[in-house]
C-alpha cells in the first residue's frame, strides 16, 4: 500500500473514532457539577481537509500543509435543539480564528462546519481574534463580542511583544454571515473579556467589560466591570464602574473576567467568571460563580467562596499551563446547564450541571471570609453541625463515615 493509502486509512479511522465517542459523566463528581471523560473539541476535530491537501499527486506523503494546534475558549449558544459552539481555533502559525461546530447533545459528536467563520475586519485590521461570547440579546440579533488583539502602535521599533487588546463586536442571525460593527469604545485603555447583557436595562445595552492598563496586567482595572451604551452599531461606553472586586490573597487575586452572558434564574442572574492570581509557576486561572441582583444587576447577592472549576489532570497541561477559563455556557429547555470551559489553552472540556444546582452552590457556599482564622471557624461550623447531625443519624453509610475516622 502507498504511504499516502496507508496514511490516509490511519487518519481517517481516528477521527471516525474520535468524533462518534460517547463522552460519559465523570462520577461521583462533587454534586455540583460532572466533568466528562473527554474534551469536547480539541485539534484533532479539525476536519481532515483543514490541514491536508488530500490530492495524492500533490501531497505523496499525505503530510500537513497547514496545521491546526488547538481547539479552545468557545462561545456557545442553544438554537432549536442544537448545541453550537463558536471555538477559538488556533494554527501551527499562533493565529486564531473562529470556527461553528455543532452537536445534537452538547456533551459529544461535535463536528466542525465546513469552513471557519469568515469574520469581516473593519479599517483597522485585526491581528489575533479569540474568546468570542455569543449572546442572543432582546433585540432579536445574535452578537458575537471577542477580544481583537493589534501590536501597540506606540511600542518602541525593537519591541514586538506589546499589543492592543480590544472588543469587537459582530452580529448574525445564522452563525453563518457576521456583520461586523466598530469596536467597542469605553474609557479604559486596553479591554478583554467584554459580554453583553441579555436585556436592555434602563433602555439601553449593557456590557460586562475588564477594563486593563495593559495587554497582560489589569493594573489599576478592579475587575469585572459594567457599562451602558444607547447603539451597537457604534458602541460607547462612557461611564464604566466594577461589579465584581478583585482581592487579596483570593482566587482573583491578578485580574478576573465574566465567563458568557449570566443564567437568568427566579433568584437572580448566575455569573461563571475566570479568576486569576499568581504563584511560583505562572499565573493560575480557575473558574468562580457569582449572582446579582434582578432589579439591579450591578448589585452582587451571593459571592460563594473559592473556586468552581480548578484546572486538574491533563487540564493543567498544555500552551499556557494551569488555566481553566470559560466563555461559553449553555442552557436548554430542561434547564440543564452546560458549561464549556477550556484547559490550559489547548483543548475544550463540557462540565454539566443544572440551574438549580447551580443556584443552590450560590446561595449556600460561604463567601470567602478572606483569612485563615476566619476560613478555619467557617469549616468548624460545617463540622459541627455533621457531628450534632451524624450522632442522630441511623443511616448506615453516615455510620460507616463513622468508622472511616475511628
Ligand atoms: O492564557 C490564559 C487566558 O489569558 C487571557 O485571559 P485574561 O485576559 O483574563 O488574562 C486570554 O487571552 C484567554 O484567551 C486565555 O485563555
Amino acid at each position: 500500500m502507498s504511504t499516502y493509502q496507508t496514511r490516509l486509512t490511519q487518519l481517517v479511522e481516528a477521527q471516525e473514532a474520535l468524533l462518534s465517542r460517547p463522552n460519559p459523566p465523570v462520577e461521583p463528581g462533587n454534586g455540583i457539577f460532572n466533568r466528562h471523560k473527554h474534551p469536547v473539541l480539541t485539534e484533532k476535530h479539525a476536519p481532515l481537509f483543514w490541514s491536508y491537501d488530500l490530492n495524492p499527486e500533490t501531497n505523496p506523503h499525505l503530510m500537513e500543509r497547514i496545521g491546526v494546534h488547538c481547539a479552545f475558549n468557545s462561545g456557545a449558544i442553544y438554537l432549536d435543539g442544537k448545541y453550537y459552539l463558536c471555538a477559538r481555533v488556533e494554527g501551527n502559525d499562533r493565529k486564531s480564528f473562529f470556527a461553528i461546530a455543532e452537536s445534537p447533545n452538547g456533551i459529544d459528536n461535535f463536528r466542525f462546519w465546513d469552513h471557519p467563520v469568515t469574520m469581516p475586519e473593519t479599517e483597522n485590521p485585526d491581528t489575533n481574534v479569540y474568546d468570542m461570547r455569543m449572546v442572543k440579546h432582546e433585540d432579536g440579533w445574535i452578537y458575537g463580542l471577542f477580544c481583537t488583539e493589534r501590536k501597540d502602535p506606540k511600542a518602541a521599533a525593537f519591541d514586538l511583544s506589546s499589543a492592543v487588546a480590544q472588543c469587537g463586536i459582530a452580529r448574525t442571525k445564522d452563525l453563518k454571515t457576521w456583520e461586523r460593527l466598530p469596536d467597542l469604545k469605553t474609557p479604559s485603555l486596553q479591554q478583554r473579556n467584554v459580554v453583553l447583557h441579555p436585556e436592555f436595562v434602563d433602555g439601553k445595552y449593557a456590557l460586562y467589560t475588564r477594563p486593563q492598563d495593559g495587554f497582560i496586567s489589569t493594573g489599576s482595572g478592579g475587575g469585572i466591570g459594567w457599562g451602558l451604551c444607547s447603539d451597537m452599531t457604534n458602541a460607547v461606553i462612557e461611564k464604566e464602574f466594577i461589579i465584581d472586586q478583585r482581592a487579596y490573597h483570593t482566587i482573583k487575586e491578578t485580574k478576573n473576567g465574566q465567563g458568557d452572558a449570566p443564567i437568568k434564574t427566579d433568584k437572580g442572574w448566575l455569573h461563571i467568571a475566570h479568576g486569576v492570581r499568581g504563584c511560583a509557576s505562572g499565573l493560575r486561572y480557575v473558574l468562580y460563580v457569582f449572582m446579582t441582583s434582578l432589579e439591579d444587576p450591578t448589585k452582587e447577592i451571593y459571592t460563594p467562596g473559592g473556586f468552581f472549576i480548578a484546572p486538574e489532570g491533563e487540564e493543567l497541561v498544555g500552551d499556557v499551563m494551569n488555566v481553566a477559563f470559560t466563555n461559553g455556557t449553555i442552557v436548554n429547555e430542561k434547564n440543564e446547564v452546560f458549561v464549556y470551559y477550556a484547559s490550559s489553552d489547548t483543548r475544550l472540556h463540557v462540565a454539566t450541571t443544572t440551574v438549580d444546582k447551580l443556584v443552590d452552590y450560590a446561595m449556600n457556599t460561604p463567601s470567602d471570609p478572606l483569612r485563615s482564622a476566619a476560613c478555619v471557624a467557617q469549616r468548624n461550623e460545617l463540622i459541627d453541625r455533621n457531628l450534632a447531625f451524624m450522632s442522630k443519624s441511623d443511616n448506615p453509610l453516615i455510620e460507616r463515615i463513622k468508622k472511616l475516622q475511628a
